[in-house]
């Protein structure tokens, strides 16, 4: 157990290394160089919180409290306002207790975001966590616009081991996603998450191309826990920040997907997209394999980012949900699994449903092991969903 925590700790560390050494080299520098807490110093970690974009609002908040704590705990060397800037950081960043609801729901997952960012990568990886963890999945090639997309997502359908419903190149989404939400509910599919087009040049379009599958789920399955999580490229600093506000301006956001954290990422954009848009990131991707997607944990993530030791007993429990077993084993699972690739068509249909019930006995025997944490009685919390 310890060797998996340690793992995982040490891959988001060595993912993050090149993100935090844009931080981090910089922001020790302001707190062990820096003889006295003054204008100057307030000064130049602003600067370094900007550049490692953070920012403007966020750093100017982040500050503000700051110089608050400093007056109430009468510091007055810098190296001692470090822990006070992690910490405070951390808060910040703190993912509600509801933020993954939707894994013990019936869910429908929309993955929004422009072209490139990683929506299709992100399907993937995030269709193999749930299908690790024992749940039904389906997956949805609502992103008909660009050719080849749903070959792409077909192939991670089959990576992860899950069912995939799709339709022909330039086919209306809108009616993928009423073919894969009758699917959903006929197989009682426990998450059907929903790759779509990233085509913000048209913003018109995207925006009633959406409301058209939000009207069909509402119609389709009205009690599905409902989800959007925007998925933006860490390494495209404040222009992720953008995007993430002119989606918010068609959909109700409820997560972000935040890719690329292995690159040249300023992890800092986490915390301005926290800060500015109250949306939590819910995960963070840091490589291209099915493996590289892991929950967001903001205690582990700030201390990564500022190289803060962490001791391994207090690493949270929900990154071993992240964590695999081994490589091997998820080898072993996608060559088991046969990933049927369904067309959107009826006939096509039937074949999958049988390959479903197939899995059904090993789904269940991997529900058995859920964790005592899933047993327990959590208050059932609706959550509404509101399309602008
Ligand atoms: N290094 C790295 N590459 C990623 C990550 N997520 C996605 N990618 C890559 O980004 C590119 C675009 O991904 P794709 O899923 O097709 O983006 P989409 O257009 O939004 O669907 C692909 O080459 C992916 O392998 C990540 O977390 N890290
Ligand atoms: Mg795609």
């Amino acid at each position: 157990m310890a060797e998996e925590k340690k793992g995982f700790f040490s891959r988001l560390k060595a993912g993050l290394s090149k993100t935090r050494d844009n931080i981090v080299a910089g922001i020790d520098a302001v707190f062990y160089g820096a003889s006295e807490i003054d204008d100057d110093f307030y000064e130049e970690l602003e600067e370094i919180l900007i550049m490692g974009d953070i920012g403007v609002n966020a750093t100017n908040d982040i500050i503000e409290r700051m110089k608050e704590e400093v007056k109430k705990k009468h510091l007055r060397h810098p190296s001692e306002c470090k822990e006070l800037l992690v910490e405070s950081i951390k808060e910040q960043m703190r993912v509600g207790e509801t933020a993954y609801d939707f894994e013990n729901e019936q869910s429908i997952i929309f993955i929004i975001g422009v072209n490139g960012v990683g929506k299709t990568t992100s399907v993937g990886k995030l269709a193999g966590i749930l299908k690790r963890q024992g749940k039904k999945v389906l997956i949805a090639a609502a992103d008909t616009f660009r050719a080849a997309a749903g070959d792409q997502l077909a192939e991670w359908a089959h990576r992860a081991g899950v069912d995939m419903i799709g339709g022909a190149d330039g086919a209306d989404p809108a009616s993928v996603i009423y073919d894969a939400v009758s699917a959903a509910k006929a197989r009682k599919v426990d998450v059907l998450i929903c790759d779509t087009a990233g085509r913000l040049h048209n913003k018109k379009n995207l925006m009633e191309e959406l409301k058209k599958m939000n009207r069909i789920i509402d119609r389709e399955f009205p009690d599905a826990h409902r989800e959007n999580l925007i998925v933006l490229d860490g390494t495209t600093g404040q222009n992720a920040l953008a995007q993430a506000k002119e989606f918010g301006e068609v959909a109700e956001l409820t997560g972000v997907i935040l890719t690329k954290m292995d690159g040249t990422a300023k992890g800092g954009i986490a915390v301005a997209i926290q800060s500015e848009l109250n949306v939590p990131v819910k995960y963070i991707g840091v490589g291209e394999t099915i493996e590289d997607l892991q929950k967001f944990n903001a205690d582990e993530f700030v201390n990564a980012l500022f190289d803060v030791e962490t001791k391994e007993a207090e690493t949270n429990e929900s990154a071993e949900d992240c964590v695999l077993e081994s490589n091997t084993s998820v080898e072993n699972k996608v060559q088991n699994d046969s990933g049927v690739i369904n067309e959107g068509s009826l006939e096509t249909e039937d074949s999958a449903e049988q390959v479903l019930s197939e899995n059904v006995v090993s789904q269940e025997g991997s529900n058995t092991e859920k964790s005592e944490e899933d047993n327990e009685e959590k208050p059932k919390k609706k959550k509404w969903f509101f399309w602008k």
